[in-house]
Parts: structure tokens; C-alpha cells; sequence
């Protein structure tokens, strides 16, 4: 079977009652359509726990993108004879912890350098997107989806952005083949469809339940369109 969640936001428990729930075997997939870090609880733990599965493929997030490019800075330029950040990098840090950065900064600080090395270079690994073909579907997975789509646009055009921050506009029908679904998460659907569930509309699936923001973390079996929640 082939699972799909996204937006962990930090919320390692929950992420633990979900393979609770739906006990996955060797054989099977989870993707995880970005934005492991930040916000919640323990965005390290499940990070690590992430990078020790073999069966967990984890996706690009906005969070995870700009975590990963402000700790890289932050390790080359904290050494012991800093006494004070260049302002640029000052200015991110501080956008990043009112973006929820902070139990991310925090822990991070708490690891051994090689531990450190060795997450951030699991992040940088992390694809934008990811094509699932199951019987007669296809899946088109990554974090925000296709913004700015444009038919016969291909899928290494799109922009980091495009693919990982944009907002997706609900009505449009990307694909008129109707086999064919994008997969994304990072809207939460409380913000769509005005409830803490998998929204699916003209061929788009909507999976972020707001896990972080009081909502539930859903999981969806690609297989038989199974929902799940905690
Ligand atoms: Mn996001």
C-alpha cells in the first residue's frame, strides 16, 4: 500500500499513532508531502525517527526548505569567536521564529555536530515532487502542489516556490484527464472546505487537517482512497 501525509509540523505523537493505525508493513510506502519541521512539539525527534525508516519518503516543505537553509548558515557562522550575525542572516533567523522556528532552532542546538551534518544533509536530499502510479491512477504528490499551473508545462519548470509555497486555487481542473490527481498539502482544509479533513476537488487532494493548529493529521491510502485521522 502506498500512504500519503503531510504538514507533521513537529507533532511526533501523532505521527506515532498514525503508523499505530494504520500499521504499515515492510512492502509498504509512506510519503510525507513536507513540512516535518516547526511549529509543534518535536520537530527533531520526528526528523530523526523519519531518517531511520526506509519505508518513509519525505517531501520538500516551505518550513523544512527555509529551516535547513538558515541552520546551514547559522553552523558556518557560529563559531566560537562570534560575537554577532551578519544582519541579512539576523533578519531571516528572526522571520523564522515568528514563522514557528523555534523548538526547531532549539533542538537542533541540542545535537552533536555530526548529528547536525547528517540532518541537514537528509533535508537537502528531500524531492520536490514525486509521481505515484497506482492501477489506472496517477498521482502527482509535492507540498503545495502545481501553482501557477499552466497546461504542457513541464514538471521540472516549475519553481521552488511554484512547488512549495504557493496558494492552489480550489476550482481549477488542472488535468482533463480525470486519472490524473495532485496530491499536496501545506493549505491546511479548515482554510478550503471549512473542515479538518482530506478535501478532494476536481482532481486535486487536499491532505493537510491542521495537525498543529488544533486539527487532526489525516493520512490517505492511494490504494483505496482509505482515509485515516488522529
Ligand atoms: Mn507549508
Amino acid at each position: 500500500m502506498t500512504y500519503v501525509m503531510s504538514d507533521l509540523h513537529g507533532e511526533y505523537q501523532k505521527f506515532l499513532q498514525m503508523l499505530e493505525l494504520i500499521r504499515p508493513g515492510d512492502e509498504d510506502v509512506i510519503y510525507i508531502l513536507g513540512d516535518i519541521v516547526d511549529r509543534g512539539e518535536e520537530p527533531i525527534n520526528l526528523l530523526l525517527d523519519i531518517m531511520n525508516r526506509k519505508n518513509v519518503i519525505p517531501l520538500m516543505g516551505n518550513h523544512d526548505f527555509l529551516a535547513c537553509d538558515i541552520l546551514k548558515q547559522l553552523v558556518k557562522e557560529i563559531t566560537p569567536g562570534t560575537t554577532a550575525l551578519a544582519p541579512k542572516l539576523m533578519n531571516q533567523v528572526l522571520d523564522w521564529m515568528d514563522d514557528g522556528g523555534i523548538n526547531t532552532m532549539l533542538q537542533f542546538r541540542e545535537l552533536q555536530p555530526c548529528q547536525r551534518e547528517k540532518i541537514l544533509k537528509f533535508i537537502s536530499g528531500f524531492s520536490f515532487v514525486e509521481i505515484v502510479e497506482i492501477d489506472e491512477k496517477c498521482f502527482i504528490m509535492s507540498h503545495a502542489g502545481l501553482g501557477n499551473y499552466q497546461k504542457g508545462k513541464k514538471l521540472k519548470e516549475y519553481t521552488v516556490y511554484e512547488l512549495i509555497a504557493a496558494r492552489p486555487d480550489v476550482d481549477k481542473r488542472c488535468f482533463d484527464d480525470e486519472s490524473v490527481f495532485i496530491v499536496c498539502g501545506h493549505t491546511p482544509t479548515r482554510n478550503l472546505c471549512g473542515e479538518n479533513r482530506i478535501y478532494q476537488t476536481n482532481g486535486n487532494i487536499f491532505i493537510d487537517c491542521g495537525a498543529v493548529f488544533g486539527g487532526k493529521l489525516g493520512c490517505l491510502c492511494l490504494d483505496t482512497m482509505e482515509e485515516f485521522y488522529v
